[in-house]
């Protein structure tokens, strides 16, 4: 039989690593993936139980929230909780910060953001849902953490990732040294290395946005996208089209194959519709660790100040060099390798 390395093992090897290396992140790791292994349980089974359909509540941003957006959010906050090294959740489904105030917890050195069921609306038809988390280090040296805790850029996060609930369950995550993924193998209930050292193709053949909402977009995303599927050999052009409506699955996808996931702003979405402490950031310094890109249309996702808790922005994030053609387009430059003809043909 070949020879594996599970997610544990994995965490308990890369400790010494840490910048602070007590093993309080590595346990906190730890958690998030007890908790992912719950959740994909029910997940699983969701066309089968009465856990399907809508909870009744809606939460912060008025969105109606699926039963199993309640069970993960729940799953996470409870397994951070007996957990002991978080001290805030920050989570979409919950307006306010969860303050864990056990007597390990208030004490605890991490924040915690998190997404818990992204793309739940995919949840009935049995397409990849996922779950986004972040982590922090409080700053507050003393006394309970507060919100100024939580409202830290991008660049102050020490380790992300995301959970991919498709066709099989991966957890993928960066802790600022690269990017692994583990796959779970369900008969021995364990996330195994699958994907040591993942790295972004620096091009690719793939662009994902929602193409229903073009009439909407900026300017240069509507040039960007024509771009895209234009004919032209020497890059392989047109592009493939391809949205989920999941972010995390459709990044996952781009990550391995290589592509560009754009949710920009909109008439609907004036600031964008993914938020950025729980969605944007975590995919941000998870990218970048593959070496791919991820601004707004202009500037670094991970350098945009936080002020909110559930701040929005548009994103642009992938290949590396996908990324800075879109943000060209953006900026209204004249591109040189866009010949005059084809761009007469695309508009
Ligand atoms: P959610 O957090 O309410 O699930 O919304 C986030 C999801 C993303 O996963 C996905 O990329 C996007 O919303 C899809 O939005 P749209 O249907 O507008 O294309
Ligand atoms: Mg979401």
């Amino acid at each position: 039989m070949k020879n594996f390395m599970t997610l544990g093992q994995f965490i308990i090897e890369k400790q010494a690593d840490f910048p602070y290396a007590k093993g309080e992140l590595s346990r906190l790791l730890r958690d998030i993936g007890i908790a992912a292994k719950i959740v994909n349980r029910e997940v699983n089974k969701a066309g089968l139980m009465d856990i399907l359909g809508n909870a009744g509540s809606t939460n912060i941003q008025g969105e109606s929230q699926q039963k199993l957006d309640v069970y993960a959010n729940e799953q996470f906050i409870s397994a951070l909780k007996s957990g002991g090294e978080c001290c805030i959740v920050a989570s979409e489904e919950n307006e306010d910060i969860i303050r864990l105030d056990t007597d390990v917890s208030k004490n605890a050195n991490y924040i915690v953001a998190i997404d818990p069921l992204d793309g739940s609306s995919n949840i009935d038809v049995n397409v990849p849902v996922g779950t986004i988390f972040s982590i922090y280090r409080r700053r507050s040296i003393d006394g309970p953490a507060t919100i100024d805790d939580v409202l830290q850029n991008g660049t102050a996060q020490v380790a992300a990732g995301y959970v991919i609930y498709g066709s099989s369950t991966m957890l993928v995550y960066t802790t600022g040294k690269g990017v692994n993924g583990f796959t779970l193998d369900p008969s021995i209930g364990e996330f195994c290395l699958s994907h040591p050292n993942m790295q972004m193709p620096e091009s690719g053949l793939i662009y994902s946005i929602n193409e229903g909402n073009y009439v909407h977009f900026p300017q240069g995303v509507k040039r960007y996208i024509k771009y895209c599927q234009v004919e032209d050999k020497a890059t392989s052009r047109p592009y493939s089209s391809r949205y989920i409506g999941s972010m995390v699955a459709d990044i996952h996808r781009n990550l391995i194959k290589g592509g560009i996931f754009i949710y920009p702003v909109t008439a609907s979405a004036p600031n964008g519709k993914l938020r950025l402490v729980y969605e944007c950031n975590p995919m941000a310094f998870l990218i970048e660790q593959a070496g791919g890109r991820a601004t707004n249309g202009a500037s670094r996702i991970l350098d945009i100040d936080v002020t909110e808790l559930h701040q929005r922005s548009p994103i642009f994030i992938g290949s590396e060099q996908m990324v800075r053609k879109a943000e060209s387009f953006m900026a209204g430059e004249l591109l040189p390798d866009v010949k005059e003809h084809e761009m007469a043909n695309a508009f």
